[in-house]
């Protein structure tokens, strides 16, 4: 039985749309009673499990540098209760601590690597030294340690670190690497916003998985997972199934990461209140935008105020859109002919339950959050571009027509100059481009404005099949002309494909 065929939750629709997928040749099913009793992404059903907040690490200030240790290890982890899988964990089992850190602060991360294979670390979301970035170059081998260090010169907000291994970052990610970064900084602590870290300031690593018949963990690596990417049919937030939080504050802040390997989602809360975005990838945007929906590809974040003043429960939900266009569906495909994959969820899942505790008054929403600078396409002196593309007749996944190669550095580009970065996308299916060592702005998409979330610094950015995204961003320091940044696909397996290049940073 093919790999991928293991597991789906069921409602009538996925049932009916599982039919149609066997049709096309993929797969065909039959259901365990685990599988069903677990399953979740159903509406239904009560949350049961305390959500998990990740440990927060400060590290440690030593001679002027604040310091973290971080060993990366082998553990195990129960996705179903009593059945153990293997999984990477950073000082924990599974995933890794909460790494606090402020602006304008040195930090040196010490990373060791107990595991059996190489790993790497990147500090997504970061401006660095390119041997700092922890891409691809900087393996680490078992048994040893890597000791970057560099200035914080991020705005605050919620970034990640992961694994970047070469052609293993979605197995590594998958099986745990991942973990939240918190960055601090004065212009945030002067606006009253919550930030009491587990009790109303809250990071939510979001992850979907596969798990085999048994219930251990599973990575497909067939060629529908490597096209579409890994998208599992149970859903953990910060490792946990079913999650609940009990909640003491009238407002609640809420850090979201996709931290997918593949699947999108669109956030929203119960019952169709609104919810306030007040942060981005980089940063806080200049004032609240209040929305019903929120969408997050794989690699980006959002922080969201939700208002529990009422004292009423109710739960972040999500759908998760289809983002392959009616790619393998068999039916004909293209833009017009829409068929939907098995592990689409077009109706609402629970992604987490909260329960306030009591009603307590609520904090004021400050109006403005941080004052950003005009968004001026003109300070531009020259444009790139880069196209996405998933060579579905044989020719790989590219950028600008050619896969990942780790020794051809393909753009090289001068130190403090303004640029526009045009990212286009031939395939049929939703990529998040990802840049590393920028926060860049978004200009427009196919010339039209971009939504609330994308008013602020991003460093990763959905670009739609047949869309154009004009990006706006400088280098502004850390110039090495060897050593290569990365800019690629955030799903994993496009990524681990070949949908990824490199550039340098040098003198201008
Ligand atoms: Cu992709």
């Amino acid at each position: 039985m093919d790999q991928w065929s293991i597991a789906s939750s069921l409602n009538r629709r996925a049932l009916l749309r599982r039919a149609g997928t066997a049709a096309a040749g993929l797969v065909a099913l039959p259901l365990s009673a685990c599988e069903a009793q677990n399953s979740l992404f159903s509406a239904d059903g009560a949350g049961a499990n305390p959500l998990a907040i990740p440990e927060l690490n400060q590290g440690i200030v030593e001679q002027g540098e604040r310091v973290f240790r971080l060993s990366i290890s082998a553990g195990q982890k129960e996705f179903v209760p009593g059945v153990v899988s293997p999984t990477i964990g950073i000082n924990a089992p599974y995933l890794g601590p909460t790494l606090e850190m402020r602006r304008g602060e040195r930090v040196r991360l010490h990373v060791d690597n107990g595991l059996d294979d190489g790993a790497t670390v990147h500090w997504h979301g970061f401006e660095l030294p390119a041997a700092a970035d922890g891409g691809p170059h900087q393996l680490i081998r078992p048994g040893a340690r890597w000791s970057p260090s560099f200035e914080v010169r991020q705005r605050a907000s919620l970034y990640w670190y992961h694994s970047h291994l070469h052609r293993g970052t979605g197995p590594q990610v998958y099986a745990g690497l991942a973990a939240p970064i918190y960055v601090r900084d004065d212009e945030e602590d002067a606006l009253d916003l919550p930030s009491e870290y587990g009790v109303d300031d809250i990071p939510l690593i979001v992850q979907d998985r596969v798990l085999d018949n048994s219930g251990k963990l599973l990575y497909p690596q067939n060629m529908h997972a490597q096209m579409m990417g890994v998208r599992g049919d149970r859903l953990y937030v910060n490792g946990t199934q079913n999650a609940v939080f009990d909640a003491r504050t009238g407002l609640l802040r809420l850090r979201i990461l996709n931290g997918s390997n593949a699947r999108f989602y669109d956030f929203s809360l119960s019952g169709g209140q609104t919810m306030q975005i007040i942060a981005s990838d980089g940063g806080l945007l200049e004032r609240p935008r209040a929305v019903r929906s929120l969408r997050l590809a794989p690699g980006e974040r959002a922080q969201i105020l939700v208002d529990l003043s009422e004292g009423r429960p109710l739960s972040l939900v999500a759908t998760s859109p289809d983002n392959s266009m009616g790619m393998m569906g068999g039916d004909g495909g293209g833009m017009m002919g829409r068929r939907r994959d098995d592990t689409e969820m077009d109706e609402p899942f629970r992604v987490l339950d909260i329960r306030p505790s009591d009603s307590s008054p609520q904090r004021k929403l400050p109006s403005q959050l941080a004052p950003l600078p005009a968004l001026d396409p003109s300070l531009a002196v020259r444009t790139r571009r880069f196209v996405l593309d998933m060579g579905m007749m044989g020719g790989g996944m590219s950028i600008n027509g050619a896969s990942m190669d780790m020794n051809v550095i393909s753009e090289r580009v001068p130190v403090g100059q303004w640029e526009i970065w045009e990212i286009a996308n031939a395939s049929m299916m939703a990529h998040p481009f990802h840049i590393h060592n920028a926060q860049f702005r978004v200009i427009d998409r196919n010339g039209r404005t971009p939504p609330p979330l994308e008013t602020g610094y991003k460093d990763t950015v959905i670009v739609d099949p047949r869309e154009q995204v004009r990006l706006l961003l400088r280098f502004e320091e850390h110039t090495d002309p060897d050593l290569p940044y990365m800019y690629h696909c955030h799903i994993l397996e496009h990524e681990d494909a070949g949908m990824m290049g490199q550039f340098v940073v040098v003198d201008s």
